[in-house]
């Protein structure tokens, strides 16, 4: 160990270990005591990592630990009570029993980001962390962990790679204590050193000796200082071992006692004392002193922990959702100026050229003008109607029932109403930015975000590599910060490569540690364009299952607009499914300016009393052209757009039930495990005896997507399928 820093200094890093180690030994007793809830994990002999790791960082960085990283958590200021309650389950812990070990955060004063159990999720939200950093000013680092079992997730690399491209303010601690659980680390990663991770990034790595916790300090001190300074994502390797098993159930008789013998002879704790007391920095009676002081406090930590209650049974179904004063506060914490971030008007200019792009393409053509969210000519300019797709009739205009209050008259295009809509929350609040696959240069697949980068520059309009966990991952943590991304997936189908972070990571921030996650996910959904099976889905329902979002999929430009609206201003998540068989083929007027659409609501697009029609999306558009054909049979049929999936309008579906009797639900997700099944039940429960008739479906059928004109319209639900099905329910 080399002689490098403040006497001080010397003393917080050994304070710190020591204190690490004493609370998780208490915490072992309090294990034995039967007072913890659930399983128990060790950092014994690798104190020096957490630490010194984490005294790098400035009192603004952020940090997300890993379970294995108690020590990170005492340096930045949690209270060893916080940790003990956590591990007891107890009312008084920071997630209130929600959760347990080290699942948990501050966003507001120490920012810390809890982890979750998925190895590697942290890795694209502390990405995302840095990103907004940068963006709002603030030259703050963020820093996470990771094991070297953990290193070969496909998040990990997706993340990395997204900092690395991106250049974000971000350290990463590989921690290679040589197991994963009972795996040896050559097993898992055919690497001498895990720090060679790094080279396929085009990063920066370091090596340090994870038993020395003044190497360990050095080497994260100059990462933070070079992260800081602009220089990109940096990755240290720092070796050590995993001295007892997985958790405390785990005797890790697999490892080789002589591996074990030798780690034991280089307790980091240990090898520390000697150097301090080599250095004259400590003796033996500072070091009682230091004892002293630890126990003391941890008695005092500990008594309090155990003093506090187990949480109220009914607490367990609160707080699913933010309803805006339950939680932190989400506020973007500007340290420049704000007028930075987005380039002038005037500066942009008519035809855009980007060096090594060629001429303007990317804005939509050479030399084509640009458009700031103005309205485009409704044709179909991508001619992606094909004969039969066409065959489908969506209706063109939205029924006066339902005519928009306040617009300026003019008719826009489905696609074109989601342009409106980010372009001018884009210009109402610069915490707002998009991100997506193609997004910036060439304007979004489907031309949805054509002009935004030109408005709005580089830091609010961003091209990401193709990684669906990494944009979701990163979005999540920028909204951590104040941010509310919009997060485009470049066909919706793409969004599955993301279900871990979305329903395991953004959907149950809040319900568990109050952290809300303010990101809207949006995306070309839905078939009759003949995508085939991987570019036609309808996979609503995979998230309408999911506690802590929030789902919705719009049939008209009006409520396109006004809902994704809307939906950024939420303080929760919200899936935004946009069908693509709706882009150019129908034209509406749209909400003025700051006008939104109610999330949750759904809306009678048609009056009727013989029976009520459920639907929503492409959907929507059949149901009322069945209602057409059967009004002239003399049935008048109920058209209900649903809009919102989650949170469903209960009230709405019920009260026109109540007067029609029947119920026939359209969609064109597929049956099994439809929507149509959850509003069936819904029906049973609060409207049994109002039914004269069963709850019908008329839904896609239970296959994947098939690819061919013919095969396609046989599985989706048509007009004639809705009006035969109607009929047949009208006759009970
Ligand atoms: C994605 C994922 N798969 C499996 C697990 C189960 N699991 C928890 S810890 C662990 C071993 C982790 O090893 P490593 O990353 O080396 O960290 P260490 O426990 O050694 O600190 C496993 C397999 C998990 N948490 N996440």
């Amino acid at each position: 160990m080399k002689k490098e820093l403040t006497r001080q200094q010397y003393l917080d890093l050994y304070y710190y270990m020591r204190l690490n180690r004493a609370v998780e030994d208490m915490m072992v007793k309090l294990f034995r005591q039967n007072k913890i809830v659930g399983g128990l994990y060790s950092s014994l002999g690798q104190e020096a990592i957490s630490v010194g790791t984490a005294y790098a960082l400035e009192k603004k960085d952020w940090l997300a630990p890993m379970i294995r990283n108690i020590g990170a958590l005492l340096v930045k200021g949690v209270r060893p009570r916080d940790i003990f309650m956590q591990h007891m389950a107890k009312y008084d812990s920071p997630t209130k029993g929600k959760d347990g070990t080290s699942h948990f955060g501050d966003l507001d004063v120490l920012h810390i980001v809890s982890p979750i159990s998925m190895l590697g999720d942290l890795i694209p939200v502390m990405t995302g962390v840095a990103m907004a950093g940068r963006y709002l000013g603030q030259k703050t680092v963020a820093m996470t962990w990771i094991g070297d079992g953990g290193s070969s997730t496909g998040v990990f690399h997706e993340g990395l790679n997204f900092a690395a491209a991106q250049k974000a303010p971000f350290v990463l601690i590989l921690e290679n204590n040589l197991w994963a659980y009972s795996t040896p680390v050559r097993k898992q990663v055919p690497l001498e050193n895990l720090a060679d991770r790094a080279k396929a990034y085009g990063i920066d790595s370091y090596i340090v000796d994870g038993n020395d916790v003044v190497a360990v300090y050095s080497t994260a001190k100059e990462a933070v200082e070079r992260a800081r300074a602009g220089e990109g994502p940096i990755l240290i390797e720092a070796k050590s071992f995993r001295r007892l098993g997985h958790a405390q159930h785990d005797a890790a008789e697999y490892v080789p006692k002589e591996m074990r013998a030798y780690w034991e002879a280089r307790d980091p704790i240990a090898l520390y004392e000697k150097f301090l007391s080599s250095e004259k920095l400590l003796d033996a009676q500072g070091k009682k002193e230091m004892e002293e002081k630890i126990d003391t406090l941890l008695s005092a930590e500990r008594d309090f922990a155990e003093n506090s209650p187990m949480p109220p049974a009914e607490l367990a179904e609160t707080g699913v959702y933010c309803t805006g004063d339950d939680c932190h506060k989400i506020q973007a914490k500007w340290e420049r100026p704000v007028a930075e971030v987005t380039p002038p008007r005037s500066s942009v200019k008519a035809v855009w050229t980007v060096p090594g792009f060629g001429s303007g393409k990317g804005s939509g053509g050479a030399n084509a003008p640009i458009h700031f969210g103005d309205t485009q000519p409704a044709e179909d300019a991508a001619g992606n109607g094909t004969k039969s797709a066409k065959a489908r009739k969506p209706v063109g205009k939205t029924p006066a029932k339902v005519a928009p209050k306040k617009t300026d008259g003019t008719q826009v295009t489905f696609l074109e109403a989601i342009k409106q809509a980010m372009f001018e929350e884009m210009e109402r609040d610069p915490a707002v930015i998009l991100m997506g696959e193609d997004v910036g240069v060439y304007g979004g697949a489907f031309k949805t975000s054509e002009g935004l980068l030109e408005r709005f520059g580089w830091e609010r309009v961003i091209d990401t590599p193709i990684s669906e966990s990494a944009i979701i991952g990163a979005a999540c943590g920028m909204s951590y910060c104040g941010l509310r991304p919009i997060c485009e997936m470049q066909f919706i189908d793409f969004i599955v490569c993301a279900f871990n972070q979305i329903t395991n990571f953004v959907a149950k921030g809040h319900y568990l540690w109050n952290a809300p996650a303010p990101i809207v996910i949006r995306g070309p959904s839905g078939g009759g364009v003949h995508g085939g099976p991987f570019h036609s889905a309808n996979p609503e329902m995979y998230f309408v299952h999911t506690p802590g979002l929030k789902v919705i999929y719009p049939s008209t430009p009006y409520d396109a607009k006004g809902l994704l609206k809307a939906a950024v201003r939420d303080n929760n998540p919200v899936l935004f499914f946009e069908h693509k068989f709706l882009y150019r083929r129908i034209k509406g007027e749209v909400p003025a300016s700051d006008d939104t659409v109610p999330i949750g609501k759904a809306v009678v697009r048609r009056e009727g009393k013989h029976l009520t029609i459920l639907s929503y999306a492409a959907m929507m558009h059949t149901s009322l052209e069945a209602a057409e054909a059967l009004a002239k049979e003399g049935i008048e049929a109920e058209v209900i757009d649903l809009r919102t999936l989650l949170p469903l309008d209960e009230e709405t579906i019920l009260q026109s039930v109540k007067k029609t009797n029947k119920c026939l639900v359209v969609h064109e997700d597929t049956k099994t495990g439809g929507i149509a099944g959850e509003i069936a039940a819904i029906l049973c429960e609060k409207a049994f005896g109002d039914l004269d008739g069963p709850l019908m479906r008329v839904t896609s059928l239970d296959t994947p997507v098939p690819y061919a004109p013919t095969l396609e319209d046989y599985f989706l639900p048509s007009a004639k399928k809705v009006f035969s099905a109607a009929k047949e329910l009208v006759r009970y």
